[in-house]
């Protein structure tokens, strides 16, 4: 294999790859930058034992002293999140400047593909997307994790992604790029915290086969370019629309307010509604993790066999 003299890879996963087994790729922004010390070590740890559980190889993906890394060491994990925000979010224009600099790095969904697509490996879950900012009319807000999706061939399984965006901008954008964008038993992109958004996406499948079948066949196409599958939160965690809802305008609103803008945008938000929500916000959260990366685990199972 031919791979980036950046780029390390645990023997597990390099054996992995190296014999065709099925391999998840997940990120690390969500741990430094998504949720607060202890739990987002906790649920880090327990993304991968799920990945396991459900038959593929787990590889957490995040810049150490420099170095691309895909597969972290349960100390390496412990280290990113107890250092939270003082690691750098890393998306793809973050990615040279951390890596000359021999420095760490938290890889959003845009710089976890690239990691990913360099490794080969094609399967990546996480909880939300990043998109077009409310608002982006004006500020231009819109995350490099869409044109990430147009062009580098890993397919993201999310939970939709959070009002904090305009969904239906985030919709409209992914289609420009040829994007294509599949409904997991639901007809709707979900809306994170909640299972449905009121904007319908084109495709509904309902088997990890189905899915696995639209990206191996996009690929031979010769398509450029990523996928992404929206999955719902499991009915039982999702939260009342009106309660995150009026969380989300509070937390903009203080956005506003502070001039947060930028990379600081996102994780800003997503504290303040945490903080807003007190802990139910963070138990949803890490509930749809574990939902998306065991079907996650079950798609890339399903690839290694075609
Ligand atoms: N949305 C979430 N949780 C997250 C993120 C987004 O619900 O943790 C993170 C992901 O790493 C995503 C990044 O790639 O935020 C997007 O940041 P930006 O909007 O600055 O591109
Ligand atoms: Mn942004």
């Amino acid at each position: 294999m031919d791979l980036c003299e950046y780029l390390d890879l645990t023997p597990e996963v390099a054996d992995a790859l190296a014999t065709g087994k099925p391999v998840v790729a997940l990120e690390s922004t969500i741990i430094s930058h998504g949720m607060p010390y202890p739990e987002n070590v906790h649920t880090a740890l327990e993304v991968e034992r799920i990945v396991r559980e459900n038959g593929a190889v787990p590889a957490t993906v995040a810049i150490i002293g420099g170095r691309l890394r895909a597969g972290l060491t349960p100390e390496e994990i412990d280290y990113l999140g107890k250092r939270g925000r003082e690691v750098a979010k890393v998306s793809r224009r973050d990615m040279p400047v951390i890596v000359a600099r021999g420095e760490d790095g938290a890889t959003t969904v845009a710089a976890t593909m690239i990691v990913a697509a360099l490794a080969g490996i094609e399967v990546f879950a996480t909880g939300g997307l990043g998109g077009v900012h409310r608002g982006a009319e004006k500020t231009m807000d819109i995350s490099a994790d869409l044109e990430e999706l147009a062009a580098t061939p890993v397919l993201v399984i999310c939970a939709g992604a959070k009002a904090i965006l305009d969904l239906g901008l985030t919709l409209e954008y992914l289609e420009t790029k040829g994007v294509p964008v599949l409904g997991y038993g639901t007809d709707e992109l979900p809306a994170f915290y909640s299972r449905e958004s009121g904007f319908g996406v084109d495709y509904r499948v309902d088997t990890p086969e189905e899915v696995a079948a639209i990206f191996r066949t996009k690929r031979q196409l010769g398509l450029v370019g990523g996928m992404l599958v929206g999955n719902p939160i499991p009915e039982e965690y999702a939260m009342d629309k009106a309660v995150i809802d009026a969380a989300i305008d509070a937390a903009l609103a203080e956005a506003d307010a502070q001039g947060i803008h930028g990379k600081d945008a996102t994780p800003f938000l997503l504290a303040k509604v945490a903080e807003i929500t007190g802990g139910d916000s963070l138990a949803s959260n890490i509930r749809l993790v574990y939902n998306n990366v065991a079907l996650g685990a079950r798609i890339a199972a399903e690839l290694a066999r075609l």
